[in-house]
């Protein structure tokens, strides 16, 4: 039977949800004993973010997290991904918690739960308490301890109620941007402190799943990697090299070392001085769902002075891109889920995909991103096609739900299914929040 592509069948359990993250919604920076950061101490130094921009108040989720998850219901979702800010909960990162951070988090998963929308719990979505940067952060090999304490606490705290984990969010990007590239917090380039942060985030990924596993029964445990196509930005060997390097970087390493417990070359031969007897083992541990954030290809170009001879490229010209100049490629999105279900046979949850643009309010107040709704509309689609070709793809999660404090680009950059004037924080929903919770009603018809 020919499939009918204005309205496909999804399978009944899946899951249809939205992305968040701490430092980029809540705000609320020095309330009620919060720790500072990496992303606060980033965000005072000039030239790091776009127009001077922090998080110190973001979307004020902190105050408004009832409303928002009133604006999840309004969609239908049946599931949340946030992160926990570690310095809300351990403003120094270790020793003593704090009771007001971690009553927030009771808070939110209560509130969700009483709305019939589950919580996925994400450890770690790039706040580093600053506390522990000083001491060294990720270069550190004893950050795999401290994560793992802090892990923990956030089991024995919400375990009764979270049965979805995530230990990382990105681990190529915050290591590779913060650590080879200064985009990201804490902008220390140096290729030994970028090994030493990769092999450190491996060991607390795998410390983390086992505290997960003995402290909280039947947990369902994942890890979220951004995975996209690297392609080379010239017709030359010398940006082939370039883009097989970054693609080391950025799509192998974690998967690898966390799957199949083996770095990938070249990282492979450049991390062995980090590497001690048995640590392998230790980063490879059992987890239950691969965790796939995707936008689009990216692009390569050879760049000697760079820390690993490449560096980032735009898409050609001819490239079809989303308002912000990524390019839109769905067909590799579907090739791609195809493929990672076959190579790690775990079920894949798209944890983020979206599209990013200006997103200016007509006059009379109503945002019409159309061209997000194309981009969420082909996905989808192209999401359809790779189950269809027998992926074994289980839910997705729109990054996001709201308009954020997108890192070095500030708020300029706009994700949002609502958008949020960040003036007087009225969110209002745009014309892709109505296409998802038509798309979600439809996939449960
Ligand atoms: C990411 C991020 C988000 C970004 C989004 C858009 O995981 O890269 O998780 O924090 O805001 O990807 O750039």
């Amino acid at each position: 039977m020919p499939a009918d592509r204005s309205a496909p069948t999804w399978p009944r359990e899946f899951i249809w949800g939205v992305s968040t993250s701490s430092y980029q919604i809540e705000g609320g920076a020095t309330d009620d004993g919060r720790g500072p950061s990496i992303w606060d101490v980033r965000c005072r130094l000039p030239g790091k973010v776009a127009n001077g921009d922090t998080g110190a108040v973001a979307c004020d989720h902190y105050h408004r997290h009832r409303e928002d998850i009133e604006l999840m219901r309004s969609l239908g979702v049946d599931a949340y991904r946030f992160s926990v800010a570690w310095p809300r909960v351990l403003p120094r990162g270790i020793g003593a918690p704090n009771p007001a951070g971690l009553a927030f988090y009771d808070r939110l998963i209560d509130d969700l739960l009483a709305a019939g929308i589950e919580p996925w719990l994400c450890l770690y979505h790039w706040d580093l308490p600053q506390a522990l940067q000083d001491q060294g952060g990720w270069t550190s090999r004893d950050s795999a301890g401290w994560f793992a304490d802090y892990a923990a606490l956030a089991c024995r705290r919400y375990g009764d109620r979270v049965r979805r984990w995530i230990t990382f969010n990105e681990f190529s990007v915050f290591t590779l941007f913060g650590y080879a590239m200064d985009w990201q917090a804490p902008g220390q380039v140096d290729r030994r402190a970028h090994l030493q942060a990769i092999h450190h985030v491996n060991l607390a990924h795998g410390a983390a799943v086992d505290v997960i596993r003995s402290l909280v029964p039947g947990a369902s445990i994942g890890a979220i990697h951004n995975r996209q196509r690297v392609l080379p930005r010239g017709d030359d060997d010398a940006d082939r090299v370039a883009a097989t390097t970054l693609d080391a970087f950025w799509n192998r390493t974690f998967p690898e070392a966390q799957l199949e417990a083996a770095y990938p070359s070249p990282v492979a031969e450049a991390i062995e001085p980090f590497v001690r007897a048995g640590d392998m083992a230790r980063i490879c541990r059992p987890i239950d769902w691969f965790g796939l954030n995707h936008y689009g290809p990216i692009f390569a170009r050879a760049e000697p002075s760079a820390l690993w001879g490449f560096a980032w490229a735009d898409p050609p010209e001819a490239t079809e891109r989303t308002p912000i100049g990524w390019a839109i490629h769905p067909e590799m999105f579907r090739d791609e889920l195809v493929e990672l279900s076959r190579r790690f046979r775990l079920p894949v949850v798209v944890t983020e995909n979206g599209s990013g643009g200006a997103d200016i309010p007509a006059a009379d107040g109503r945002v019409d991103d159309a061209r997000r709704v194309d981009y969420l509309q082909a996905y989808t689609a192209a999401m359809h096609e790779a189950i269809a070709a027998g992926a074994d793809v289980r839910g997705y999660f729109i990054w996001s739900l709201l308009d954020n404090f997108e890192w070095g680009a500030g708020y300029a950059n706009r994700f949002g299914l609502f958008h949020v004037d960040f003036a007087t924080l009225r969110r209002t929903p745009k014309s892709s929040a109505r296409w998802y919770r038509e798309l979600i009603a439809a996939a449960r018809a």
